[in-house]
């Protein structure tokens, strides 16, 4: 059997959980792109705010004249917070199960033979030890508990068996199916498809020829009930950062340096247990409205972990005071674009 394991509203619901007052109120994470005050888009948003129609990807301008300002609360997306909660969650999922596949920063897939007994455990655990609430499906494939994980939404736990999962996907409206796009949608709608179960009595040479090999015998497999499962490969860490919060807020670059030296060691660890070089370096400013900025430097050459870089980081940081007035709150560092060192181990 396979879990779907998705976090309800997970970037607004840390921030809910930051904020408990905020509860009842909306509250939208903001991508602002800082060319007006308004210039940007919703990253999400909770319940009260869903209720009102705003979305994922929607202006936020747009939002903001759906949601009354005295009970709305727009902000910017902490990404380095997501990214803590969602590696802590990562490890208790692998606590519980041996198949795991992490498939976005919200989503991890399971394959496990005892997942019916496994999932309320999981769901029970995540949600006491981060204090936040996902939905779970479990099928007999992986599509099966995606969709079943998506149905249960919020804060809810689905489990379908074969015949179950089936009338779900066979009954389900073609677009709402993962895997079937706006595009494919609208060619099956116009073949006369609105559902799963009516692309069955389309010529399958007939699918073949519209969406090519590969998914007109997917969605023809799809019509008749047979789902192929395979969790994947997992993707490999592609950065690792440490962020930390200073004494102070500073436009000082030598404090600035000193936090940096003190994160870049734990940023590390992951670089160094695998042995990795990296070629990019990035230094994150939260300056004191809570703005997430980033200054970045690839090299020509990757650098060994153990490498110095106080040269760049002095500059990055004398490049982004020079062009930003604001103070700075939190400070952060950043490695990426990864390479494998393989045998010159004799570097270190
Ligand atoms: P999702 O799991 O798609 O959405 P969600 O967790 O906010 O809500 P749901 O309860 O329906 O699962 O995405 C996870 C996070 O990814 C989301 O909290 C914010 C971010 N995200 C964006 O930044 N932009 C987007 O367009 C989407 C869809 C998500
Ligand atoms: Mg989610
Ligand atoms: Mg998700």
């Amino acid at each position: 059997m396979y879990l779907h394991i998705d976090m309800d509203y997970f970037f607004a619901q840390i921030e809910e959980k930051r904020r408990p007052m905020l509860k009842d109120k909306i509250i939208a994470v903001c991508v602002f792109s800082g060319r007006t005050e308004d210039s940007g888009v919703i990253s999400t948003v909770n319940y009260p705010g869903r209720a009102l129609g705003i979305k994922s990807g929607m202006p936020i301008a747009t939002a903001k004249k759906k949601a009354p300002p005295a009970d709305s609360i727009f902000l910017p997306v902490d990404r380095e917070a997501y990214t803590q909660a969602s590696m802590f969650i990562d490890g208790i999922i692998r606590k519980g199960c041996d198949k795991v596949v992490q498939a976005s920063i919200d989503e991890w897939h399971v394959e496990d033979s005892d997942a019916i007994q496994k999932a309320p455990k999981i769901k029970e655990e995540i949600e006491k030890k981060s204090g936040l609430t996902c939905s779970i499906g479990v099928a007999p494939s992986l599509l099966g508990a995606k969709m079943g994980a998506s149905k249960c939404k919020p804060d809810g736990l689905l489990i379908l068996d074969k015949e179950s999962e089936e009338k779900l996907i066979s009954g389900s409206d073609v677009e709402k199916v993962p895997g079937i796009g706006k595009k494919t949608g609208e060619a099956l709608r116009a073949l006369g498809a609105l559902k799963i179960q009516d692309i069955s009595k389309i010529d399958p040479g007939n699918l073949v020829e519209t969406f090519g090999r590969k998914t007109g015998s997917w969605l023809h497999e799809l019509s008749l009930g047979e789902y192929k499962s395979e969790l994947g490969e997992e993707k490999e860490q592609e950065e690792v950062s440490r962020i930390g919060t200073l004494k102070m807020k500073t436009r000082d670059s030598y404090i600035l340096l000193e936090k940096l030296s003190d994160l870049e060691p734990e940023a590390k660890e992951w670089l160094m247990e695998k042995k990795k070089s990296y070629k990019t370096l990035t230094i994150i400013f939260i300056t004191e409205d809570l703005r997430t900025h980033t200054k970045s430097t690839t090299f020509s050459h990757p650098l060994p972990w153990n490498s110095s870089t106080e040269a760049e980081k002095k500059k990055l940081i004398e490049e982004f005071l020079s062009e930003n007035p604001m103070m700075i709150r939190r400070i952060g560092i950043r490695f990426g674009n990864f390479l494998d060192l393989g045998g010159q181990t004799t570097l270190f």
